[in-house]
């Protein structure tokens, strides 16, 4: 399937791109979309009744339905367009109504973007509870049955590990938080490209996710709200009410009024044209392929000497997102050398987990190496040989 699909990404002549997990590649579908708005019909949306700017709010508006559907959202109104998944959450921390000793609870798993709101709930009186995975990424169900309480509001945790790449037990947690009446948000950064996302199976309120870890422009994410009219927007202005008086106001409804002032056409109708490729190419056919991936990965990193692979090593429990280390050598310098190398592009550091990085011990933090549709077993034993070699060193 793969040479197809490689033809669609000619950055991949240049690089050995390992570093989807950051940022994903962008294929020529969705670049012709991004290009055609602006070379056929570049106008603003929702503000203008001539025909270009006529195409260019039903192009927008297509974008929410096709992301709805991608998810199985009910309704295109429960998808708001933001920048990335940073900004998702973050409307989701400022735009719910805390009360004093409301509790939130999160994870030592969680990207910066996932611990950071809730710190700043906190400072407003909200209490934290903060629950942790075994040093393998993996959760006891048990110890969010002992963390969430009836004063719990929201928990708030990661799909899928942008570290170790494991996955979380989101439907079981589903259920503790629908009996104690918390609402639950999904980082699914890391899960919606690669996994069908299915928001009503998942039984959670809130999930964001970045469209550029997806194939779509940078600059492109999502927030999904169960029940958007009950969240108050963060930011006021053009293109979010329905009247303004000089006395009041009364808000739009769905995602209108969460999506203030011009936003990103451009981005959100190539994100639009993502999903559809993601949809052409077939989300499970993805999953089989990068499972396979992700098992000569895992398998082969395992067996060389010098290298300490870190999260589970079942393949039912993660995916092909893979952090190491090579013994005695900084992350940084491994990276170095595999792009000098053999043009391997992979991230190295602390991946914006820095409490994860404490727990684990990893004051350096680790080399990550992350798989999408476009990777080959023939790149993944390329990386092999080139990881021997540096350990060998
Ligand atoms: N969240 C992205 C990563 O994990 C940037 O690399």
């Amino acid at each position: 399937m793969n040479k197809e699909i490689m033809a669609d990404f000619p950055i991949l002549e240049h690089v050995i791109y390992m570093d989807s997990a950051a940022t994903s590649l962008t294929p020529e579908p969705v670049v012709e979309a991004v290009a055609g708005y602006y070379r056929e019909y570049n106008a603003n949306v929702g503000r203008g009744v001539y025909r270009f700017s006529q195409l260019a709010t039903q192009n927008y508006k297509a974008a929410h339905q096709k992301v709805a559907e991608f998810i199985g959202a009910k309704h295109e109104g429960e998808v708001i367009f933001t920048k990335n998944t940073t900004e998702a959450i973050n409307m989701a921390a400022y735009g719910l109504a805390w009360q004093h000793g409301d509790e939130v609870v999160t994870t030592l798993l969680e990207h910066h973007s996932n611990f950071l709101p809730w710190f700043k709930a906190h400072e407003k009186g909200v209490n934290l509870r903060i629950v942790k995975p075994d040093m393998d990424g993996v959760f006891e169900v048990a110890d969010f049955e002992a963390a969430i309480s009836d004063s719990t509001r929201l928990v708030a945790v990661t799909h899928i590990s942008n570290v170790l790449g494991t996955i979380s037990p989101i439907k079981e947690l589903a259920t503790i938080c629908n009996e104690k009446g918390a609402l639950l948000l999904v980082d699914a950064a890391q899960s919606a490209p690669h996994i069908r996302i299915d928001v009503a199976e998942l039984g959670c309120d809130f999930i964001a996710f970045s469209g550029h870890k997806m194939l779509g422009p940078t600059g492109t994410g999502v927030l999904w709200v169960k029940e958007p009219d009950k969240m108050e927007p963060t930011l006021f202005g053009g293109g979010m009410i329905k009247e303004v008086a000089v006395d009041g106001y009364e808000l739009a409804a769905g995602y209108e009024r969460f999506e203030a002032g011009t936003p990103n056409i451009a981005g959100v109708i190539g994100l639009g044209r993502a999903v559809d490729y993601l949809e052409d190419a077939g989300m499970d056919v993805l999953g089989t392929y990068e499972e396979r991936l992700a098992k000569r990965l895992m398998d082969g990193l395992q067996e060389l000497e010098n290298v300490h692979v870190y999260g589970s090593t079942k393949s039912s429990e993660r995916i092909g997102v893979v952090s190491f280390n090579i013994v005695g050598m900084n992350p940084h310098d491994v990276a170095l050398q595999l792009d000098k190398d053999s043009d391997i592009a992979v991230r190295s550091g602390h991946h914006c987990c820095m409490p994860l990085m404490n727990y684990l011990g990893l004051k350096d933090g680790t080399v990550r190496v992350s798989l999408y549709l476009y990777n080959t077993e023939e790149e993944v034993d390329k990386f092999l040989v080139s990881v021997e070699t540096i350990a060998k060193m």
